[in-house]
């Protein structure tokens, strides 16, 4: 009985942890009203017009109302963020599952249960804050952690290793892969002379190049995809042993992508899929969710992986150290103002709290100097932890004072430790228990600008990731080569790509080669350059199912098809029996369904009854669903069959290999254009054609459901060959 009551208490100190910054943020908010001011809190007359020497006569500088309100307007610009700044954001919490008390001491992976609040924030690198979603590039995924011991940040990619080895090259490299500096072309591309002018120079870029040509880079939604906090990190337990340490997020829905013609397509058509998706889904109460794992390498063991743990060019194969499940995140408020918490949020790898510190990564090493660094720039000076987003929810005491924006009014005479004059007693700084002591590494070597020969293997795990591909990734990976290098004006710049491809496998770098104008890939050329090391590292194992998102498509049955999206198209003369019953199915699975026709108003249906319509053809096309669904209909199916969009709209879902599910007449929409299987009759993968047949619904709704649940098909035969 006690011990439910302990429970109970302890619960509600958990619940309200993870209330403890939306009521913080409550405190800062403002609500519209009818009543307007001046800054200064002077009610304003008249919104519409400036004051004036007489109705037609010049403005007169004594406006001070309308002064105030272009003074501001003017500077309502920050500067955007030097890379990832374009991004969406949510607040939710973290909660824990299993305790860490054996690893670390942090006060937020104590506790099972324990619930901290959270601030997430997804991004593209390369792009411009305006810029498009869906464009090839690796994805941020940074959380802040808003714990009781102060702010922990966990600012990672949705791949789990960088391009470059030192900090030193993250300039040169973020300078290669943005808008070339002469006419600022392209924009959120990769697909340019300068950037593989760098990374062709540079092999140690070869593994994460494989990761950002692979379908990785185009993902379906940031809630399916997965997130790497990157390099090695330490935790520390409270008798001070230390193990390293690895993070990962692992969506609860999958980890899904798009194909490359379709996020193409969908950048023009709506800019905003990827922060669209985040907020219709919070909104609809479809919380986003991701487990927190983790690898723990104890040090001890660390020498014996055969790669070196504080090489950002290298992951940890699950198979070699499992993840294990730690806790959960669950994103579950919009933000109620993008630029005063998604813009101006500050995350920063060097935020950490007790129990977690650093590896000598020195990637990692040089990060913990950028980012405080760069907010001081992008917001304006050295306070930006007092903007509301980036407080943390422990009280905060120090000596640091004044500069631009400080908010807070520290008392008193004393500005500095140690001290006798702020209470009459002597006062030094002593943390105690609680302070944070960094992990006491034993150090004692030169000084030197040298980077460790244990990071010369540039191509082992290359290879290992093309290994670990389906045979459609594979075919991805090519054809997302070929694009990129068949963009730039160099050909001497194609062939040193291809040569270093060679290294990571010899079918990949001919087939890359072929259709891209180049002579056959020659690995030795490759070996010849400067800067170029031939040593490969092997591993214990070949391939590692897990990096491969085509083994890993499907997830359990009750999140199967949740928050997909199906196109309902229709046309005059449609019958609704099959399709009412398969539309109910996909929404009891969770699935979103929306009618789709030529114009918006209502068709009617065959018997007599009008059905409403939610979008036409062009405002939503095919690339804003996951799945299409054509019910039958004599009539109807005739009208869709000679409507060009229509016919498009079924072709382009075909060829982007979703499900598509044809009832009755409409089969001939797919018929009549030649995809017909392979002629002997056998099914078209993710096609499936049904009936309006009462006895037969149920079974068509469960062959549709499993078939969008594979979320695409490959296999298809005739892809290439479809014009859409
Ligand atoms: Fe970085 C932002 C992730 C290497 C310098 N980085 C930024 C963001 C993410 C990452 C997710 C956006 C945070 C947000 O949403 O506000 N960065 C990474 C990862 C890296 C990495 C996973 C390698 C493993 N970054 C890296 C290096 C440097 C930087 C090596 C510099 C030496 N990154 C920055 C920055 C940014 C930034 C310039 C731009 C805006 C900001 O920090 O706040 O400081």
């Amino acid at each position: 009985m006690a011990q439910s009551k302990q429970e109970a208490q302890r619960k509600s100190k958990a619940g309200e942890a993870a209330q403890a910054k939306q009521k913080q943020l409550e405190t800062f908010s403002q609500a519209g009203e009818n009543l307007l001011t001046t800054n200064q809190g002077v009610v304003i007359a008249d919104n519409h017009n400036s004051l004036r020497a007489g109705a037609r006569g010049p403005t007169l500088l004594e406006d001070f109302i309308l002064r105030e309100k272009i003074t501001h307007f003017d500077h309502e610009r920050i500067p955007e963020r030097v890379v990832h700044a374009r991004g969406a954001g949510a607040h939710g919490f973290f909660e824990l599952t299993k305790s860490l008390v054996e690893y670390t001491r942090a006060d937020f992976l104590q506790e099972v249960g324990l619930k901290t609040p959270v601030f997430a924030r997804f991004s593209t690198v390369a792009g411009s804050r305006g810029s498009a979603d869906t464009v090839r590039d690796a994805r941020g995924f940074a959380v802040k952690f808003y714990t009781r011991e102060g702010n922990y940040d966990l600012v990672g990619n949705n791949i789990p290793v960088f391009f470059v080895q030192d900090a030193m090259k993250f300039p040169d490299l973020i300078h290669a892969v943005k808008p070339e500096p002469h006419h600022e072309m392209p924009q959120a591309a990769s697909a340019h002379d300068t950037f593989w002018d760098f990374v062709s120079l540079m092999p140690e870029t070869t593994h994460m190049l494989m990761w950002v040509m692979s379908d990785r880079a185009i993902p379906r939604s940031y809630r399916m995809m997965e997130g790497f906090g990157v390099h090695t990190f330490r935790m520390i337990n409270a008798r001070g042993v230390s193990h390293f340490v690895k993070f990962h997020w692992k969506p609860k829905l999958g980890k899904h992508a798009l194909v490359w013609d379709e996020a193409q397509k969908v950048a023009g058509k709506d800019a905003d899929f990827h922060r669209r998706d985040l907020h219709e889904a919070i909104a609809n109460g479809d919380f986003p969710e991701w487990e927190l794992g983790l690898q723990l390498i104890p040090e001890a063991k660390a020498e014996s992986l055969g790669f070196d743990l504080l090489d950002p060019t290298k992951l940890i194969p699950e198979e070699m150290v499992p993840v294990q499940i730690v806790g959960r995140l669950v994103l579950n408020r919009n933000p109620e103002n993008f630029f005063a918490e998604t813009e101006q949020v500050a995350f920063h790898p060097g935020h950490v709290v007790p129990g977690i510190d650093f590896s000598n990564d020195p990637l990692l090493q040089g990060r913990l100097f950028s980012y405080t660094d760069t907010q001081l720039s992008r917001l304006g000076g050295p306070n930006f932890h007092e903007i509301p987003i980036n407080r943390g929810v422990c009280p905060f005491h120090n000596f640091q004072r004044d500069g631009m924006h400080r908010m807070l009014v520290a008392k008193g005479q004393v500005a500095y430790e140690p001290n006798t004059l702020a209470s009459g007693a002597e006062f030094r700084v002593d943390g105690g228990e609680q302070g944070f002591r960094s992990y006491p590494q034993e150090m004692e070597s030169p000084k030197v600008r040298l980077r460790s020969a244990t990071f010369d293997d540039h191509f082992s795990q290359a290879s290992f990731f093309w290994n670990s591909q389906s045979p459609s990734e594979k075919e991805h990976i090519i054809a997302a080569f070929q694009f990129e290098l068949s963009k730039l004006d160099s050909v001497a710049i194609r062939q040193r790509m291809v040569d270093n491809l060679a290294h990571v496998d010899s079918k990949l770098a001919r087939k890359v080669a072929d259709g891209i104008g180049i002579a056959a890939p020659d690995a030795k050329a490759a070996a010849g350059r400067a800067g170029f090391r031939n040593v490969r590292n092997k591993l214990p194992i070949e391939s590692s199912a897990a990096l491969s998102m085509e083994a890993n498509a499907n997830v359990p049955a009750s999140l199967a098809i949740a928050t997909r999206k199906v196109a309902i198209l229709v046309a005059n003369g449609v019958e609704i029996g099959a399709m009412r019953a398969v539309q109910t199915a996909l929404q009891d699975a969770g699935a979103t369904c929306r009618i789709v026709a030529d114009q918006l108003g209502s068709v009617a249906t065959s018997s007599g009854q009008q059905l409403t319509v939610d979008h036409t053809f062009t405002n939503m096309p095919s690339i804003m669903f996951d799945a299409v669904l054509v019910p039958s209909g004599a009539a109807s199916a005739e009208l869709l069959q000679r409507n060009g969009a229509a016919v498009h709209y079924v072709l382009e879902a075909y060829k982007h290999c979703k499900a598509i599910c044809l009832i009755g007449e409409a089969a001939a929409l797919l018929h009549s254009v030649g995809i017909t299987g392979d002629g002997a009759g056998a099914a078209v993968p993710g096609v499936v054609i049904g009936t309006n047949d009462p006895a037969g619904r149920a079974q068509l709704a469960q062959d549709f459901i499993a078939a969008i649940a594979r979320h695409r098909h490959f296999s298809r035969p005739d892809i290439d060959a479809v014009p859409a």
